[in-house]
C-alpha cells in the first residue's frame, strides 16, 4: 500500500516536473536494517558510518527495525566536511519514551558553533550556538513522528509529519560551522542522551523543496 502511493506520489512530482530527493542528493541514510558489530551501515553511496556507542538495541521501526535509545547509547559519525553543503536537510522518524530539556536528537559539535537538534521543555528546538534557539513545537510520547529540518542561506524549516510547523532566520549557515569535530544521533558528550527509538535517519545535501518533504514522510505512512 504505502509503495503504491509512494509510486504515485512520485509520477505527480515527475508529471509536475518538480525535481525529486533521490539516492544522489543523500549524504547520509541510516535505515538500522543493517550494522556490521557495532557499526551501523550508511544506505547511500557515500560510507559514511556510524558507530554505536554503548547498548546496541533495536526493535520494531518504521521501515524493517528501529534503534532504541536506553538513555545513554549515542551513534556518533565521523567528522565530516560540511563546507560543501550550506543547506541541507534532516529528516528522521523519532519515537520519543521522555522528552526532557537539553535531550539531544542529534548533535554536531563544530570548530566555530555548535548545532543541536534537541528536547527543551519537552518540545521540539534547534539551539545553533551562538545564533540562539529556534521556535519550538510539541510532538507525542510512545507515537512515531516524522521530523525534517531544512536549513536554506538565512532560514530554517522545521516539519512535522510532512508538514511545516515553524520557521526562524538565522544569520548562520552550515558552512560556517568550520570542521565538525563531532557529530552524533541520541545524545553525546556533556548532554543528556535520548530515550526512545529512532528510524530512518537521513541527511540530504541540499534543502528539499516541501513537496519532497512530504514524499519523503509518505514513504511510510501509507
Ligand atoms: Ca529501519
Amino acid at each position: 500500500m504505502k509503495f503504491k502511493l509512494g509510486v504515485l506520489l512520485l509520477a505527480l512530482v515527475l508529471a509536475c516536473g518538480i525535481a525529486y530527493a533521490n539516492e544522489e542528493d543523500l549524504l547520509v541514510h541510516y535505515t538500522f536494517d543493517e550494522f556490521e558489530e557495532n557499526v551501523v551501515v550508511d544506505a547511500s553511496p557515500n560510507e559514511i558510518n556510524g558507530e554505536v556507542n554503548g547498548e546496541l538495541n533495536l526493535g520494531d521501526g518504521v521501515i524493517g527495525q528501529a534503534f532504541f535509545f536506553d538513555g545513554e547509547t549515542f551513534v556518533g559519525m565521523p567528522e565530516i566536511s560540511l563546507a560543501d553543503y550550506p543547506n541541507l536537510t534532516l529528516s528522521l522518524w523519532v519515537n520519543p519514551e521522555e522528552l526532557g530539556s537539553w535531550v539531544m536528537m542529534f548533535r554536531m559539535w563544530g570548530e566555530l558553533n555548535d548545532f543541536f537538534f534537541m528536547f527543551l521543555d519537552d518540545q521540539v528546538t534547534l539551539f545553533w550556538a551562538p545564533a540562539g534557539y529556534g521556535p519550538r513545537f510539541a510532538i507525542p510520547v510512545g507515537e512515531w513522528s516524522h521530523l525534517a529540518l531544512v536549513c536554506t542561506d538565512d532560514t530554517v524549516i522545521f516539519y512535522l509529519n510532512g508538514e511545516e510547523v515553524a520557521a526562524y532566520s538565522t544569520p548562520k549557515q552550515i558552512g560556517d560551522m568550520g570542521q565538525l569535530e563531532s557529530i552524533s544521533i541520541g545524545g553525546g558528550d556533556h548532554n543528556p542522551n535520548f530515550k526512545g527509538a529512532v528510524d530512518d535517519f537521513r541527511i540530504y545535501k541540499r534543502a528539499l523543496a516541501p513537496e519532497e518533504i512530504q514524499a519523503v514522510y509518505q514513504e511510510v505512512v501509507q
